[in-house]
C-alpha cells in the first residue's frame, strides 16, 4: 500500500499547479491611497509584480469603502495640461512589474460609503481577466502626503 502514496500526492498537487490563477501569480506591494478632502475622489496606488510565466490582466477593482472604483491613467498633453482617461484593462506582462503611481496609472475611488481616516488601512479587491481576485491592503495617507 505504501507504493500508492506518491501517486496520490501527484494526483492532488498537479491540478493545483496547472490551474494557478492570475491572482496567484501577482504580488501586490506598497498599496496606498491619497485621501482628498470633502467628496473629492481618492487615488489608489500599488505595485503589481507578476511572478508567473503568463500575462495577468487587471480588469476591475472594488472596495467596500467606495461605490465606484475605476482604473485610470493620467497623461500630460502637448500643451502641458494633465488629463485622465479610463482604462478597461491593465496588463502585467509575464515576469514583469507595473506600478500604479502618481502621474501614471491609478485607481480612482469615488463615492465613499464609510468614513475613514489617514493612518487606517482599507482593502481593495483587484479582479483579473480569468475571474480570480486579489485582496490588497491600502494604507490611507493625507492629501499632502509625498508621492
Ligand atoms: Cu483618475
Amino acid at each position: 500500500m505504501k507504493r500508492g502514496v506518491p501517486w496520490l500526492w501527484l494526483a492532488i498537487l498537479l491540478p493545483l499547479q496547472a490551474h494557478a490563477t492570475q491572482a496567484d501569480q501577482v504580488k501586490a506591494s506598497h498599496g496606498w491611497i491619497r485621501l482628498l478632502p470633502a467628496d473629492l475622489p481618492a487615488a489608489g496606488y500599488v505595485t503589481l509584480d507578476n511572478q508567473g510565466s503568463s500575462a495577468a490582466t487587471l480588469v476591475s477593482a472594488r472596495s467596500a469603502f467606495y461605490a465606484s472604483v475605476m482604473l485610470h491613467q493620467s497623461a500630460t498633453d502637448t500643451a502641458g495640461g494633465s488629463s485622465m482617461r479610463m482604462l478597461d484593462r491593465l496588463t502585467i506582462p509575464a515576469h514583469g512589474e507595473v506600478s500604479l503611481a502618481p502621474a501614471g496609472f491609478h485607481l480612482m475611488l469615488q463615492e465613499a460609503t464609510h468614513p475613514y481616516k489617514p493612518g487606517q488601512t482599507i482593502d481593495v479587491t483587484l479582479d483579473f481577466a480569468d475571474g480570480s481576485h486579489l485582496r490588497v491592503p491600502f494604507m490611507v495617507r493625507p492629501a499632502n502626503a509625498p508621492d
